[in-house]
Formats: C-alpha cells, sequence, structure tokens
C-alpha cells in the first residue's frame, strides 16, 4: 500500500551536524531526511519532511498532513518538553506517531525527562542517534502497510 509518512522536525534541528556532534552526531537534517525517503522507499512509502523553528509552522503542518500521512515521525525538539498545544495538534492524526529523540533525554538533564507527547505516541525512540528515524519508518511501515 503506497502512502507518505510525515517526518516533523522541531526547533534548533535545522543545526544538526553543524553544532554538537558530540550530543547529536555529525549527519545533518538533509542527511536525516534522506535517510528517512531511502527507508521509506523500501516499504514502497514515501516521506513529507518538514522542519521549523516556529511552533505555529508545525502544528499547521500536522494539520495539514493529520488525515493524509499514513504515520508520522516527530522530533518536536525542545517543545517536546513544554508544548501542550503540540500535543492537542497531534491527538488529531489517524495514523500512528512515533516519538523519536536522537539523544538520550532519560541520561540527559531532569526537565528533558518529561515528553507531552510520549503517552499519545504509539512507540518512542531515544538514544539511537539519527538511526532511530530509520527505525521509525520501519515501524510505520509494520504497522500500516497490508501484506498479501
Ligand atoms: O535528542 C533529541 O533528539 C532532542 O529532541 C533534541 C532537542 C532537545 O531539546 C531534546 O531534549 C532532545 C534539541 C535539538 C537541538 O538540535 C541541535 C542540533 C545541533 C546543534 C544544536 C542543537
Amino acid at each position: 500500500m503506497a502512502g507518505t509518512i510525515a517526518v516533523l522536525n522541531g526547533p534548533n534541528l535545522n543545526l544538526l551536524g553543524v553544532r554538537k556532534p558530540e550530543v547529536y552526531g555529525r549527519d545533518t537534517l538533509a542527511d536525516v531526511e534522506a535517510l528517512c525517503a531511502r527507508e521509506a522507499e523500501r516499504f514502497g512509502l514515501t516521506v513529507d519532511a518538514r522542519q521549523s523553528n516556529h511552533e505555529g509552522v508545525i502544528i499547521d503542518a500536522v494539520h495539514e498532513l493529520r488525515t493524509s500521512a499514513v504515520g508520522f515521525i516527530v522530533n518536536a525538539g525542545a517543545w517536546t518538553h513544554t508544548s501542550v498545544a503540540l500535543r492537542d495538534a497531534l491527538e488529531t492524526v489517524e495514523g500512528p506517531i512515533i516519538e523519536v529523540h536522537i539523544s538520550n533525554v532519560h541520561a540527559r538533564e531532569e526537565f528533558r525527562h518529561h515528553s507531552y507527547l510520549s503517552s499519545i505516541a504509539s512507540g518512542i525512540i531515544v538514544g539511537c542517534g539519527v538511526q532511530g528515524y530509520a527505525f521509525a519508518v520501519a515501524r510505520i511501515a509494520a504497522l500500516t502497510t497490508v501484506s498479501v
């Protein structure tokens, strides 16, 4: 079954590969989006990847894609720990949501341990580096692809 996975990245993730490689690795956001597209292709799926530093822009993207995307991969960055508005938007989507964090948020500061999104996500992948996005694509494919 063909379909599009929404890949949403939140604030500062446009700096991937540019700063803090010791925390987030050396891959750029373009590399991550290409990884998702390659992985999705293996399952006959495509991706619609968006990144913004503006919360409303990502919420608008959720509204735009909420019924058309087969699933959502969401790395909301710092909004993970702050945003009821993003949670409310994501609660309206039809497909599964996989929450991804590149770093192991549970091994970091206390304020990163709580997520407003985890309880509405089908799955959570943390601390696997950017490979977590590929795992998330495979998981959405497993949850949404009909095998004959
Ligand atoms: O580990 C993750 O993926 C995070 O979602 C990344 C967020 C952080 O606020 C979350 O607690 C965990 C921060 C993204 C900032 O990305 C940067 C990338 C390169 C350089 C600076 C920031």
